[in-house]
Parts: C-alpha cells; structure tokens; sequence
C-alpha cells in the first residue's frame, strides 16, 4: 500500500488485477483540494497500469465522503476542481465501484454517481443536501442521478437535500447493490465480478431509459417537488435544482453539466447561501466551550424524569422517548398528569394521520413514557428537569425536594424561560449539579436547547447536558443567567415593539404579515397565541410590568390557541390564526385612552422595528459575555424562533445590512420612542464605528 498523499492511499490486490484507492481525510472525507488532487494522482497511476483491470474507490467507516469542503467556498478555487476529477473516473475505460460506508453526501455522492457501479454497506446514508447551504449539486448531481432514479424522483431528493437510507437508494435504482458481512471484502468481491464480466464501464452519464417519462412530459417534475417548492417559498436554491434537473431532461449531458454549473456559481454568490453556510458552521461551533478542559467527561444518562406534564413538559418527555430513553413524567394530581399524557399520545396521532410516524413507533414511544404522582419517583432519573410553573417560589420548593430526593451526581435542570437558576441552584446541597435546560415550544418540535450555565455550574454537568442534547436531536447553545437568557431577552424587545406598533396604528395582522414576509414561519401575535399569552401574562404580573393590550385580551379570557382565542380567534379544531374585530376594538380603544392619534405604518418600519431591536440586545448579551459567540445568538434564533435559515440569524444579518445602518435607524426611532433600550448599545456604536462587524469579534467565555 502507497500514500499518494496525506489523505489518498493506493494499494492492489489479486496480483495486481485491482487497485483499491481509499480516502481517509478526517472527520467525514471532506473533498479537500489535498483530496481531490490525490484522487487524480491515484486515479490516473490506476489508468496508467498494464495490469489493473478494476478500480475500488472507498472511504472510512464514517463518511465515504460528505462533499465538497464547505470551507473552501468562497476562497479561490484551486484544481483539480471536482468535476475534473469525476471526468477522469467517468471517462476510465476500466471499471471503477464506489463502495459506500457511513455517509456520501453533497460532492461525495457526485462522486458515486460518476464511477461506473456504487455498492453499500447496510445502513449507509447518500443524498445531495447542498440546498441546505443554499446551493446545488455542482459536479453533476443534477445530471446523473435524475439517469438512475428518473427526474421526478431525482428532483424530490435533491429539493428536499434529505439523505436516503441505503436500502431506500437500492430500490429507486440508485445503487447496484447492499452488501451484508464484511464490507471491504464484500466490495472487492463485487468488484472481481464486475472485472469478470468484462465489456466496456456502464458511463452513468450515458443512460436515458429512466428520463423517459419526464421526456414525454417535462411537467411530471414541477408536480413531484410543487408541495416542497410552496413550503420552501421565495428561496433561489430549490428553484435552481428543479432547472438544473429540468435541463437533464432536455439537454445532452454536456449542455446539462454547464447549464448546472451556472446555476451553481451563481448561487454560490449569492446572500442566501452566505447566510447558510455561516449557519453550517455556526451550528457546530455552538456546542463548544472554549474554556472546558478537553479531558471533561459527560455522565450516563439511562433514564430521565420531568417534573410537570404541562405545555412543555409532555414534549421534553417526548424528546426522549423519541431517542428511546426511558423517561418518567411527574404530576401533582391524577387529572392534570391524564391530561398531560394524553396531550402526549394525541401529538403522536397526529403524526401518525400525517404519515411520519407508524403506529408501531407510537406504541414503542409512549412505553418510554410513564407518569406518577409520587414525586419520590425523582430518584430514579440520571436527569431531573423541572417544567412547573413559572413562579420562583415554586421552582425553589420543587428544587429543595428534587435536592432530598435525586440521586448522588444526578443532573439536575429547570426549564424556567426567564427566572435567575443561580437562585434555584442556591436551594441544593449541589449547585454544581445544577443548569438550566430550556426548551421552546412545542419541545418536541422545535430544536433548540438553550443550556444556561450558572455560577457554580461544573463542566462535567455541562458536558453531559450538551451531549444528552445532542443524542434527543437538539442544537445547543450555553447562555449566561440573565432575564430570559438570549432568546427570550431579544425577544423581549420585539414584543415590546409589537405593543407600541399596535397602540400607534398597526393591527396583528400587519405586522404578523411583515414578519411573515421577513422570511419567519409565524408572526410574533400568532407565535404568541400558540405559546399561550397567559405565560408572558403570569411573568409580567409577577413583576408588576404592564402590556396593555395583551393583558386586556388575558382578562378577557383569550389565552390564545389553547382558549381558541388570543390576538386571533381560531375556529374549533384549528390552528388557522384569523383577524378578530373584537381585538380591532381592544386596540383602538388603548390608543384612545394614551392619547395616541393613531397613524398609518408601511412594512419597512414595522420590519425595522421587529428586528433591530433585537439585534441591539444581542449587542448587549454579547457586551454582558452572556453569549460566547455572535454565531451563537443566530443559532437561537434559527432554531428556536424561527429565524429564516437564508438570513443568516440576527447578528450575521446586521452584519449583510451594516451596522452604521442599524445605529442609525435605532437613534432615528429612540428620539420619538418612550422604549429607551432602542438607544444604540455601545458595542454596537462602537463596531459602527470602526467599520467592524459581529462576526470580526472573538469567541468568549460566557460569565458567571
Ligand atoms: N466540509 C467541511 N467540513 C465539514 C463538512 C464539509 N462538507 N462536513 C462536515 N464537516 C466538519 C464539521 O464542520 C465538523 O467540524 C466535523 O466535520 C464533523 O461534522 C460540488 C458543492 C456529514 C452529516 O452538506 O451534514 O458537496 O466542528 O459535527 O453530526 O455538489 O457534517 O468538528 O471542527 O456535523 O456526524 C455538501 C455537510 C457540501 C454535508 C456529519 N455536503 N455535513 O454530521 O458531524 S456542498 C454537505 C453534514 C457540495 C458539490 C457541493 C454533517 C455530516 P468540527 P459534524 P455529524
Ligand atoms: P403549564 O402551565 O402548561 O404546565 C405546568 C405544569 O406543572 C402543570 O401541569 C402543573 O400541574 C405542573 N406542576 C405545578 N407544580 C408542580 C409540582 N410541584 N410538581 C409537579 N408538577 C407541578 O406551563 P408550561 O407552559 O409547560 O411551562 C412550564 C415551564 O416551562 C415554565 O417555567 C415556563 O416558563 C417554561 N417554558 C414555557 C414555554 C412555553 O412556551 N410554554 C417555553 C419554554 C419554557
């Protein structure tokens, strides 16, 4: 066996019949440009010999290879480019098997589809998730694979950018075969038997049988992917695929090949795919911690325990029992833990009716899932999380018996949105143990898990809450204790905004359209409605603040969805958000008794309005080091708020707007605001001023 190169190994076997080019470019193969040009060395050295008959291209275990390096982009490219090298495999004359293990993603199964067979191990994963980076196959997905599984289906996996299990890939034609046993043995032997049959190498790029029907008619794509592209509005990547794949259809493979390099370079620059590729990385940086020692162990967790069977704790239950750990839900009284399960099992069919789940994984789950009333069940958990209401008291008695009761070296956690976990922590024997966990609503939905380290916080305890959070399929994110964390703080500022909006002349409805057109899946009025106004109502009242209009509309009963009414009114059985003269008088009423003269207010303030506010915040957590990272505060928005995944998150889009703008239009409405938290924070007047932006700041510590 020879190293080509640090990355890229050549060895043969069968006396020299079989050349066996392996990639091992730690973590995941990454097509590195050290990757891509030992492929063309060892492809060519392969070419070159009398007696190689057969090629075998394999990775790791891992990854036979997850794409191009993504962070290569936006630096000069340098060949061999990668569709250099997937020509010179094409055009072999002898034949060349991709032999799939773990992952072949992006690049990776480009270059899968431009060998001449593609074998798999079981439980190997291949898709084209470049969309996902606001991007396209660039090196022939587009061309090949709509060759092998028809454009439909070749349209739907690359719209979609989703991976697809082996097995799945082997019936739509996109792999020759899935083997058993051992799988390097396997594939040479695969690989013997291809190099037995002789003929000339089956060239993907060269079969036309499986694009027939889209030949017939080009309009069986635009029906495969209609349902996605809607979901998907507005974004340029999804589009570009459905043409690229179009042009697969229409086109000779050449014509196609370009046609989808031009697409694929004019993504590349644009804003969208910036922003996402910020969040590719963003994602992976946000579960570090500069400041743990790397020999920090996570603990075990074989079983869980909520406390509170409520909005939040029925989904953290269902988290893990989704990630089969065993979890047991604890209640005060019989009815409100029914009621708790029971919202549980319709969640699951739900599911169910909608063809996510069957109803074997619904039964696996809920016998994951136990409730009881007695709370001395607290000592079964390797993790206790405290959903109960949001009153500090409470939180404090609950803590005091979960301190009496857990087990020795048990992780203990509050889901609290807002309330100081030092205090709550103070009350244990073991505050080390002690963290916050908040999840969003609805918590088995929604992604993010905001980890809050407080004062005396050890690191085993976080590194065993960013590795729980990570196994039930979280993106965490470590914040400092401060009032509401980062999420929750930042949006503070918008719901104050929000109020002011509507006492100045604005209805729900428009702003909830503005920020619907910002890119977000729900306004803040309907995201308020289904997190249930009550929650803000018991915070705001706990602390003696007022919102006028929100606490008349609590008053009057309408907790949103839950009571079918809120700043919308819903129709029975339906989360459809529709406008309600009833809270049209509510609002004009309000502004009548401030003396407001209420006037007319386009889109572009109310958007301003919205966003910058929170963006100011973020300066702020970021100058308080309750964030260690700019990236971080987009990852909670992206993941916990819905922030539009092509903007990037809140910081990186200041950053695309500039920040001298956002000072300026922030001073612009602090001068007329009574919302004296618009005035421009110093880090962010700073920054403006020196030309800088979020992103040139380095990672911190967060403080305690
Ligand atoms: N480029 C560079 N680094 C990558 C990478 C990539 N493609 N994929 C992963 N990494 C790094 C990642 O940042 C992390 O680094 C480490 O590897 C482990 O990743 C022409 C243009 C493969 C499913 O979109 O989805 O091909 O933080 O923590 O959870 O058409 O990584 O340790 O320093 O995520 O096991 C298309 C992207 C590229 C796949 C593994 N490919 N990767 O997940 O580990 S565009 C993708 C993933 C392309 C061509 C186009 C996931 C994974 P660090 P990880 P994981
Ligand atoms: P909820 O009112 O829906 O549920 C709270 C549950 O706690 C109730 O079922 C109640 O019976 C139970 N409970 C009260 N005292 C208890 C005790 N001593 N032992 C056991 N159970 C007890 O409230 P929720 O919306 O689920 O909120 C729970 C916590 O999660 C709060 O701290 C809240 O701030 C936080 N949170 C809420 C949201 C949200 O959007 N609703 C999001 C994130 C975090």
């Amino acid at each position: 066996m020879g190293n080509i190169n640090a990355v890229v190994t050549y060895e043969t076997t069968d006396g020299g019949a079989i050349a066996i080019i392996a990639m091992d470019n730690p973590p995941v193969n990454a097509l590195s440009h050290a990757l891509r040009s030992g492929l063309v060395a060892a492809i060519e050295k392969a070419r070159d010999s009398g007696a190689v008959k057969a090629v075998m291209l394999i990775g790791t275990a891992r990854a036979f290879s997850a794409g191009a390096d993504i962070s290569e982009f936006g630096t000069p490219r340098q060949p061999p480019s990668l569709i250099d090298v997937i020509a010179l495999l094409d055009a072999m004359a002898k034949p060349v098997i991709a032999a799939i293990s773990g992952l072949a993603l992006g690049g990776g199964f480009e270059l899968a589809l431009g060998c001449h067979y593609r074998v798999a191990a079981p439980g190997s994963r291949v898709g084209l998730p470049e969309v996902k980076l606001g991007l396209l196959p660039g090196a022939g997905g587009t061309q090949r694979l709509p060759r092998l599984v028809g454009a439909e289906v070749a349209a739907q996996i690359i719209v979609s950018g989703d991976p697809v299990p082996a097995a799945k890939a082997l019936a739509m034609g996109a792999l020759d075969a899935v083997l058993e046993g051992d799988f390097r043995a396997a594939a040479l032997d695969f690989t013997r038997e291809v190099m037995k049959a002789g003929g000339k190498p089956p060239r993907v790029r060269d079969r036309d049988d499986k694009l027939a029907a889209a030949k017939a008619d080009p309009s069986v794509i635009d029906r495969a992917v209609a349902k996605q592209l809607q979901r998907l509005r507005g974004l340029p990547a999804p589009k570009a695929c459905v043409d690229a794949v179009r042009a697969a259809v229409t086109m000779p493979f050449e014509e196609g090949q370009k046609k989808e390099l031009a697409l694929f370079m004019e993504l590349l620059g644009s804003p969208e795919s910036k922003a996402q590729r910020h969040v590719f990385f963003a994602e992976r940086e946000a579960a570090k911690l500069p400041d743990m020692p790397a020999d920090t162990k996570e603990k075990p967790i074989a079983r869980a325990v909520v406390i509170g069977a409520g909005t939040m704790g029925g989904g953290i239950a269902m988290c893990f029992a989704n990630a089969g750990i065993p979890v047991r839900v604890i209640e005060t009284e019989q009815a409100a833990l029914t009621r708790g399960l029971d919202r549980v099992a319709e969640n699951y069919r739900i599911a169910i009716s909608r063809g996510s789940l069957t109803q074997a994984e619904m039964d696996k789950r809920m016998a994951q899932i136990s409730g009881t009333i007695d709370f001395g069940a607290v000592a079964e958990g390797d993790l206790v999380i405290e959903a109960v209401f949001e009153e500090m008291d409470l939180k404090r008695r609950v803590f005091t018996e979960i301190d009496r009761l857990a087990k020795p070296g048990a992780l203990l956690a509050s889901n609290t949105s807002t309330l100081d976990i030092n205090q709550i922590a103070a009350v244990t024997k073991r505050p080390e143990d002690v963290l916050g966990m908040h999840f969003f609503s609805p918590a088995n939905v929604m992604r993010l898990l905001e980890i809050v380290r407080a004062r005396k916080t050890s690191f085993t305890a976080l590194a065993t809450a960013l590795g729980i959070g990570r196994r039930i399929g979280k993106v965490t994110s470590v914040v400092g204790v401060c009032d509401g964390f980062v999420g929750n703080r930042m949006l503070a500022r918008r719901t104050t905004q929000a109020e002011m909006l509507l006492l100045e002349g604005a209805l729900p409805w428009d702003v909830d359209a503005a920020v619907l057109a910002f890119g977000f899946p729900m306004g803040p009025f309907a995201m308020g409605d289904l997190a249930g106004l009550d929650v803000g109502w018991r915070i705001r009242k706990a602390r003696g603040v007022t919102a006028e209009i929100s606490d008349t509309l609590c008053e009057a009963g309408r907790f949103g969805q839950k009571t079918g009414a809120g700043y919308y009114r819903y129709e029975k059985g339906s989360r459809t958000p529709m406008p309600d003269p009833e809270v049209e008088k509510i609002i004009l009423a309000a502004s009548e008794k401030r003396g407001i003269t209420r006037r007319r207010i386009d889109a572009a303030e109310i958007t301003e309005r919205m966003i910058y506010p929170m963006i100011n915040e973020g300066a702020r957590i970021l100058e308080e080091r309750m964030a260690m990272r700019a990236s971080d505060i987009d990852i909670i928005w992206i993941y916990g708020y819905g922030w539009p995944v092509w903007r990037g998150g809140p910081m990186f889009y200041a950053d695309q707007v500039g920040l001298p703008q956002i000072r300026d239009r922030l001073a612009h409405y602090a001068a007329t605001s009574p919302d004296k938290t618009l005035k421009p924070a110093p880090l962010l007047e700073k920054l403006a001023a020196s030309g800088q932006g979020f992103a040139d700041l380095p990672v911190q510590t967060i403080a305690v």
